[in-house]
């Protein structure tokens, strides 16, 4: 039950929000007269369970970018979509047996009321949605361009396949070597694919990380996921045998060290060898083996190594001229590098363990040498000198292994060279530079039903004919069953009147494709569209993309690091080297949100029963309260549990900002004391900086310190609407409807930004009144606390103060601290 005057959440948000709708209050202009802002969230996916308190996180942090942004006179464009396409709605459809449509639908609508209610100022004008015909036109039109311009291709390479969601993967959908939906084990498959040469942009990717201002951990994951790797390739004769095996090694200095080979047990050269090994049977088994476990297995550090020796085949060290042996080994994969190394006992550890195990020669040639420590060889900086000379004497003679860089010994010519020497050296006289990758092909295809068809036509007589960009887009047909087939096809290849087509090279016959594209194929270029969304003969105008240009602030979360922010920037490095975008990022500034974790501290989830629903907070405290309590919870970036007793507090500052705002409002001509205009001042100052920085929780707090400073002095009605507009993107609502009831002209979230005037930001200064017998005579500023006795001798020299004294008797100095000081005069008497 509320009182008249009383704070109504209810009322006010909803009244406020209907109305901002009626003036389209945030609808998006361009104009040449301001500079622009592009604020974007990680569009969701609308999944059937709708959003919980932590998805609005970075909601409520980009709407209070942008409506900062809006304040300070930028043409601010902050849309929302959705990233519709995908397995879930897929799964739901063959459960449920209604079309990935309607449920995708009934979500969207789901989701855009549950935002609503949030207050955000999205310009839904420009809504756009990844499986809407006009859009996905768009997408498939990209995978065009990169077809024509070779960077689209066939594959037959064995791929990541889940057997649970049977389909293809890309390495980025691995988890551990799982399945990062279904978190099955991921089998190698031969299949055929389509690939998409992410590889030809790695270099880029890289380089061009240095001029994002972006979290440096999201950095560090997409050059480790890059993975670039310099180092060398050398080939080892074998002897008797024409090919020779050429090894990738980042530390080529170590070469004379080298004491056998290893190939990867699928690598092409092993069945080369066919004829000249004779252990065959026993190669045979241990290939099999081996396809059996998956990389991590392989790879994994203190794993014991296996191997099998090939009989029959033996290398020759480029540099030492000796006969080596040659092992395959699954610790070496075979897409990576050149898929065989050169092992090097001393020196690796992987090596050194399988060295130990098969009983192969351990050769140092790099002295551990610490040229800092003049000559004391010290291999962990931490222990004794006579400890370390132990470990120096032990990894001389092979027993064990050093992996650090130092002085080359045992090499020859090289000994004495430091590593770095060496390694340039070795080099050139054995073998040549040579950079590597981590990163992959993206594999492209997906064998499901719910994606954007593949736009391509495979014709008897003319092979691989891309769709015409005129017969775009390839529509999605109706299918009777979405269940995967299991055969490697997708289920559209079983809807014929689909699939059967004409070429449009040779107008004979021709088969759709029938694979889809990723989950991430419409992410990649979406904050393109919303610059443009209706436009139906470009992706993208000219016009538009030159003036939105790139996107000024991106939020969202970490788990992004290296699928959908790689994928985007390839494709936008792409639309920039065919013309289509005039910028080589897509994202000038990236802010990643933390989660807003359950009560117990889990990860909010239906599965542990912890999920709090944001449309029934906001109808017990409103969307003011939960606004600011997300934001007031701590660092922006941090993962934080959350906690309904402590919205309270939240709520209760709302309700003092009410209280206070109806005590202003009903004042006559009140003037602002010092300190609330110390206060508010300082509180401008802090606000702006922090709404900058993403710093919401300290923000907020100055907010909070300069209404308590408010609530026990005189505020005017201008200053304290200079307060509400600092609130009012965090609060928009309650904010607004203060603002209504003051001076405050149209809409608050349209009002110019306060400025933080210096004068007032010098909090120590306080302003003394001067009286000469009750009559205000004069005043100046003080440093707060100055002593009785330094006041009355500076209010004396104040100007238009001496007048009333000189030549007078002073018979009482009445002083109040930091406020006031009264001189009691009378007349000379003789
Ligand atoms: C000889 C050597 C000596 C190596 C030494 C290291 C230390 P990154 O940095 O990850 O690129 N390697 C090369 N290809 C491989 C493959 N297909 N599977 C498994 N291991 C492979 O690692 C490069 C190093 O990993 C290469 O340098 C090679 O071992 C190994 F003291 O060559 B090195
Ligand atoms: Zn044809």
């Amino acid at each position: 039950m509320q009182t008249r005057g009383e704070y109504d959440h209810k009322k006010i948000e909803r009244s406020w929000q209907e109305k901002w709708k009626e003036q389209e209050l945030y609808k998006t202009h361009e104009s040449d007269e301001k500079e622009k802002c592009f604020v974007l969230d990680m569009f969701p996916y609308p999944s059937g369970e709708g959003l919980h308190v932590g998805h609005p996180k970075g909601y409520i942090a980009t709407d209070i970018y942008s409506r900062f942004q809006r304040m300070n006179g930028k043409a601010v464009l902050h849309p929302m979509g959705w990233d519709a396409f995908g397995l879930p709605a897929e799964n739901y459809a063959i459960k449920n047996k209604v079309h990935p449509k309607v449920s995708v639908d009934k979500n969207i609508a789901r989701y855009k009321e549950q935002l609503s209610i949030i207050g955000p100022d999205y310009d839904w004008s420009r809504e756009i949605n990844t499986t809407d015909p006009g859009y996905y036109k768009w997408t498939q039109w990209i995978f065009l361009q990169l077809f024509k311009k070779g960077l689209a291709y066939e594959s037959n390479e064995p791929i990541n396949w889940c057997p649970s969601c049977q389909t293809g993967l890309a390495n980025e959908d691995l988890e551990d070597g799982k399945c990062e939906r279904c978190g099955s084990v991921i089998v190698k498959k031969p299949m055929r694919q389509w690939v998409l040469k992410i590889t030809d942009y790695a270099d880029r990717l890289l380089n061009d990380l240095e001029t994002l201002d972006w979290p440096e951990s999201i950095k560090v994951s997409q050059r480790n996921w890059i993975g670039r790797s310099e180092g060398a390739e050398i080939d080892f004769e074998i002897s008797g045998i024409g090919d020779p095996v050429t090894v990738f090694t980042t530390r080529p200095d170590t070469l004379f060290g080298a004491t056998y080979l290893v190939l990867a047990p699928e690598h092409k050269l092993v069945d080369g060898f066919k004829k000249n090994i004779t252990n065959w049977g026993e190669v045979e088994k241990y290939r099999e083996e081996t396809k059996k476990k998956d990389e991590i297995e392989r790879t994994a550090e203190g794993k014991e190594k296996t191997g099998v020796l090939l009989q029959g085949v033996r290398a020759i060290n480029p540099a030492t001229k000796k006969e080596i042996p040659v092992y395959i080994a699954d610790y070496v994969l075979d897409h990576y590098g050149t898929g065989a190394i050169m092992a090097v006992p001393a020196h690796d550890k992987r090596d050194f363990d399988f060295a130990l195990k098969y009983d192969l020669p351990v050769i140092c040639v790099v002295e551990p040498y610490d040229f800092d420590q003049n000559l004391v060889p010290r291999i962990v900086s931490d222990i004794s000198d006579e400890d370390s000379q132990k470990i120096y004497e032990e990894i001389i003679v092979g027993k064990r292994c050093f992996e650090g860089k130092g002085r080359s010994i045992h090499s020859n010519i090289y000994d004495g060279l430091s590593s770095d020497e060496a390694r340039g050296k070795i080099t050139d006289s054995f073998g040549r530079k040579k950079i590597t990758y981590k990163l992959r092909d993206w594999v492209f295809s997906r064998q499901r039903y719910w994606g954007e068809p593949i736009p391509i036509i495979h014709c008897e007589s003319c092979g691989v004919v891309p769709v015409p960009e005129n017969d775009l887009p390839v529509v999605l047909p109706e299918v009777e069953s979405y269940a995967p087939t299991g055969t490697g096809e997708s289920p559209l290849a079983d809807i014929d009147e689909w699939v059967t087509t004409t070429c449009p090279s040779c107008g004979g016959k021709g088969k759709r494709e029938t694979n889809t594209m990723p989950q991430w194929a419409g992410s990649s270029w979406y904050y393109l569209r919303y610059m443009d969304p209706q436009n139906t003969s470009a992706l993208v105008s000219r016009e538009r993309e030159a003036y939105w240009n790139t996107v000024d602030m991106y939020v969202g979360g970490a788990e992004h690091a290296t699928r959908h922010l790689i994928y985007a920037r390839f494709w936008h490095k792409f639309l920039y080297d065919i013309g289509v975008v005039s910028t080589l990022e897509p994202f000038t500034r990236l802010q990643h949100v933390g989660l807003i974790m359950g009560e117990d501290g889990r990860k909010m989830s239906k599965r542990y029963g912890n999920v709090v629903n944001p449309d029934e907070i906001v109808v017990t405290y409103g969307a003011d309260s939960l606004r600011v309590y997300e934001m007031f919870m701590g660092p922006f970036d941090q993962n934080i549990s959350w906690n309904t007793d402590s919205i309270m507090g939240s709520r209760r500052f709302i309700e003092r900002v009410w209280k206070m705002g109806k005590k202003v409002s009903s004042e006559k001509d009140s003037q602002s004391s010092p300190e609330a205009l110390s206060a508010l001042h300082v509180a401008i100052k802090k606000v702006t900086e922090d709404i900058s920085a993403f710093k919401f929780n300290t923000a907020i707090s100055a907010l909070m310190v300069c209404n308590n400073t408010f609530e026990k002095t005189n505020v005017s009605k201008k200053d304290f609407s200079l307060f509400l507009q600092l609130l009012a993107p965090f609060a928009p609502h309650i904010t607004e409807e203060l603002w209504s009831g003051m001076e405050g002209e149209g809409s608050i979230h349209v009002a110019p930004w306060p400025r933080a005037e210096e004068k007032y930001l010098v909090s120590d200064n306080v302003t003394i009144v001067i009286q000469v017998n009750g009559k205000m005579r004069g005043e100046m500023q003080v440093t707060r606390g100055e002593t009785k006795e330094n006041i009355i001798g500076l209010a004396r020299k104040v100007e238009g103060v001496g007048k009333w004294i000189d030549g007078k008797v002073i018979v009482k100095e009445v002083f109040v601290p930091d406020k006031l000081v009264n001189f009691v005069v009378k007349e000379h008497s003789t």
